[in-house]
């Protein structure tokens, strides 16, 4: 088992004992200004990476703070989103600590707490968004890095919310088969189909790469708006300049959310939606490490994994981008 090998590897560094972690686990681990801000932080079985060491998984110390939003109220064709983010926190425990790209291990360098799962109750729409948006300051105030993982993409609208509040000159980078632009879907304008659209309202630039699949008033409201800046998955494999170009078109604070449909279906099979010629692990790899390195990336999410049975691919490959995605930022960020 992965968690045990990886017990036996930390064994001869930890200086926490089995006493003080089953303590952390009895108190849910509050910390931080617990009285005006209580984050419950999981432990080792439910934590991303499946981090052993209290000091490197503690709210207090966290540089990333990775945040669940299991919310799946829209889905317009295969169900399932909202055991994504379980799924891509189990899978990291098979990815490993040490990143052979940047030779190092990031959650040394910068530790990760994990957070239990947002409760949603019977919030939809608009009240679902605002409990995200309220979620996601908070951690934002306490000034941690903010990586989510969320079901339907509809909840990447609370996340920029709370990032637009504390960011100026903000961009959202958008890797997707969809453009998401869609006024309403299904007469509701908080469906996953028309998240960027809200966004779009917010005054917001837009940079989208890998789309392939969109309504011709998409398309139109895309010729006609210059903040919004798509890199459609036909034109990118016949311009080897689109990686520069897609940066430039970003300004100085990049928020990135990343549609797991917006990867290519052989790698990426467990979508609700999935597109042909989708993107692959290295080209998608080359935009995000020139974006970290060129701009200031606040913070980032990954939506819309529909885990399936017989096959762990999906959730896997995100868990690792997840992971890679930190290292760029705690090696590259400015
Ligand atoms: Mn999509």
């Amino acid at each position: 088992m992965h968690l045990a090998r990886k017990r036996q590897q930390a064994g001869a560094a930890a200086s926490f004992t089995a006493k003080s972690l089953a303590e952390y686990r009895d108190k849910n681990y509050l910390c931080g200004k617990f009285e005006l801000n209580i984050m419950i932080v999981s432990g080792t079985e439910e934590n991303f990476l499946g981090i052993e060491e209290a000091e490197l998984y503690a709210y207090e110390n966290a540089r990333f703070v990775i945040q669940s939003a299991p919310y799946e109220h829209t889905s317009s064709y295969l169900e399932g989103s909202k055991h994504g983010p379980a799924a891509i926190i189990n899978a990291s425990h098979y990815v490993e600590f040490y990143d052979e790209e940047l030779d190092q291990e990031t959650l040394r360098i910068a530790p990760v707490a994990t957070l239990k799962p947002i409760d949603f109750g019977n919030k939809v729409d608009a009240d679902a968004i605002a409990l995200i948006e309220e979620e996601t300051g908070k951690l934002l105030d306490d000034g941690k890095f903010v990586v989510s993982f969320g079901a339907e993409h509809t909840v990447t609208y609370g996340f920029v919310k709370a990032f637009a509040r504390k960011f100026d000159q903000l961009t959202v980078l958008q890797i997707d088969a969809h453009s998401d632009l869609r006024e309403s879907y299904h007469n509701n304008p908080y469906s996953h189909a028309s998240v960027m659209a809200r966004v779009k309202d917010m005054g917001i630039n837009l940079c989208q790469a890998g789309i392939r699949a969109q309504c011709i008033e998409e398309a139109e409201e895309i010729k006609r708006n210059p903040k919004i800046h798509t890199y459609y998955a036909h034109q990118i494999r016949n311009n080897s300049n689109w990686i520069r170009e897609i940066v430039d078109d970003m300004t100085e604070n990049v928020y990135i959310t990343i549609d797991a449909d917006g990867f290519d279906p052989s790698i990426m099979p467990a979508v609700g939606t999935a597109e042909p010629n989708g993107l692959f692990w290295n080209e998608t790899l080359d935009l995000l490490r020139e974006t970290c390195k060129h701009r200031n990336v606040v913070g980032f999410d990954i939506v819309e994994c529909a885990p399936m049975e017989g096959t762990i691919l999906s959730e896997y490959t995100l868990a690792k981008l997840a992971y890679r995605i930190m290292g760029y930022i705690t090696a590259f960020s400015k």
